[in-house]
């Protein structure tokens, strides 16, 4: 059989401890700004007329946080309970190991090995918590590729110092991913410092921990009120404290790697207006931006005219240029789920849309239930354009389909829809990876079902495993395996040369 993928090539599966792990006040972990993520339903959007089906709206003000303390009763926050996975780890792990993963992309739950952020002593009993999780990857022969902050900061720092507004929270972060490195030496390849950095744009208290001044509700934190000063001043200290990491990570531990993880958006003209394509070109800019700073060093020169214009001034310390420069990350990750349509908006200087879903429906591919479009061939479109502009290894740290899946009464669950976009994503990474894009690995977002990131839903499910769980967490908990568990098996085993659906089931 004809095949093109490389022979170490790492398949396996993404997630993040606070979607997964539950536990959120076990063993000393401190409080941390994802256990005040509610759950966002259709009936919740409908309660607070919320028209948008796809803004993450669970991000909270600080009325509402100091009332989850208050009153926890009245408010459902699923993602302090997750599928409990730091007590299930070992079952889960054999289950992922079952599809013959290669590669288990986790994070690490900041508040877990330092409570408040910036405590003196690190929490011995977190750092135990993944010295079990890497012996038990490493049992089966899967690498750990470990993201250092994945939408989840001490609420401390969030609550005291705004998160990534302040240089405080980054000494702290930047002391954190030290100590992980020193601690992990040897465990741990891969490291990647902030998950879909770009995010901020659109959800900096979920990205950052910034809670906006004057928020009065949930929404004061969406995209749409701009706050462009604090967002990119919040985005320009995360780009320091990536950059610093990296430099620890080099000095401490040679023979790892770290890379970055972009939120990757791949975007159309509308048509074939010039105006259209310069909305384009705004669009894509706002993307590349990060990666832009943080593969090469420096911030490009198309965001001097779009800070004058909007009279956003980045404050920087004496050293921040050099930082920059000195911390490039040595391979790119992105998140790739869907194409977004580009309109015209009238104007000659760029706004960033900060959004996640756009308006502007894309007649010619699907979208999933929770209106996200499904674009295969923007995959290959994407990976083409990266390696073009950055010349660095690839790894696709999360694809996916977000579903509601129908258990049959004996136990089964026929996830075509599942295998289907699986299928049809990794035929478009083998096309990309014959055009000569160096690839090296790809994680299925959510292998197993996990507490959804933007509404905090158990339903939005994504996984080859199922979790008997509802959005209230309710339910017995056990795990069982869907069909695509089996057909992902199947083209792991063939080292993606077998696509075929012929699942025996
Ligand atoms: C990315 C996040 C993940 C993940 C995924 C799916 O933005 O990095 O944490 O959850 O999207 O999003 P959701 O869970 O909202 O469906």
């Amino acid at each position: 059989m004809d095949n093109v993928f490389p022979k170490n090539f790492l398949w396996g599966g993404a997630t993040a401890a606070n979607q997964i792990e539950g536990a959120w006040n076990v063993d000393g972990r401190g409080p941390a700004t994802s256990d005040y993520a509610r759950l966002i339903t259709s009936e919740t959007k409908k309660l607070e007329g919320t028209f948008d089906q796809h803004v993450p709206h669970n991000a909270a003000s600080l009325e509402m946080i100091e009332d989850m303390d208050v009153h926890p009763e009245n408010w459902t926050l699923p993602k302090r309970w997750g599928i409990d996975f730091y007590h299930t780890y070992k079952e889960d792990i054999k289950l992922l190991a079952g599809m013959g993963f290669k590669v288990f992309r986790m994070s690490i739950s900041w508040s877990r090995i330092f409570p408040n952020g910036d405590d003196k002593e690190p929490n011995e009993k977190g750092l135990e918590f993944y010295d079990n999780v890497f012996d038990e990857l490493h049992k089966y022969g899967i690498e750990p590729m470990v993201t250092i902050s994945h939408f989840d900061i001490p609420m401390h720092l969030a609550r005291k110092y705004h998160g990534f507004l302040s240089r405080y929270t980054v000494d702290a972060f930047v002391r954190y991913a030290e100590t992980l490195f020193k601690h992990y030496k040897g465990k741990v390849k891969y490291w990647l410092t902030f998950n879909e950095i770009n995010n901020i744009l659109s959800n900096p208290y979920t990205s950052a921990g910034v809670i906006m001044s004057g928020a009065q509700h949930p929404n004061d934190c969406n995209p749409y009120l701009g706050h462009w000063q604090e967002k990119f001043q919040a985005v320009h200290n995360q780009f320091v404290a990536s950059a610093l990491a990296v430099k620890k990570l080099h000095a401490i531990d040679p023979n790892a790697k770290i890379g970055n993880m972009l939120c990757r958006l791949e975007n159309y003209a509308e048509s074939t207006k010039p105006e259209d394509n310069l909305q384009l070109l705004f669009e894509d800019h706002f993307n590349w931006f990060f990666t832009d700073v943080q593969a090469k060093g420096e911030y490009p020169y198309y965001m001097e005219r779009f800070f004058k214009h909007n009279h956003i001034h980045i404050q920087m310390e004496p050293k921040d240029k050099q930082i920059l420069r000195e911390g490039t990350v040595d391979f790119i990750t992105i998140s790739y789920y869907m194409t977004y349509v580009m309109r015209y908006k009238g104007k000659s200087v760029a706004e960033p849309t900060g959004r996640l879903v756009s308006d502007i429906k894309n007649p010619n591919i699907p979208r999933s239930e929770w209106g996200w479009p499904i674009d295969p061939i923007g995959l290959r479109i994407t990976l083409n354009k990266i390696y073009d502009r950055y010349h660095l290894p690839i790894f696709i740290s999360e694809n996916g389909l977000g579903a509601m899946d129908t258990v049959t009464e004996n136990g089964k669950i026929y996830d075509d829809y599942r295998i289907n976009y699986l299928h049809e994503h990794v035929y478009q990474l083998r096309e990309a990876i014959k055009d000569g894009v160096d690839v090296f690995g790809y994680a299925w977002w959510g292998p197993i079902d996990l507490v959804s990131s933007g509404t905090s839903q158990m339903s939005k499910r994504y996984g080859m495993i199922y979790i008997d769980q509802d959005d209230y967490g309710h339910g017995t908990k056990k795990r069982l395996l869907k069909k695509s568990y089996y057909y992902y098996k199947k083209l792991i085993a063939s080292n993606g040369a077998d696509l075929e659906d012929n699942i025996d089931y």
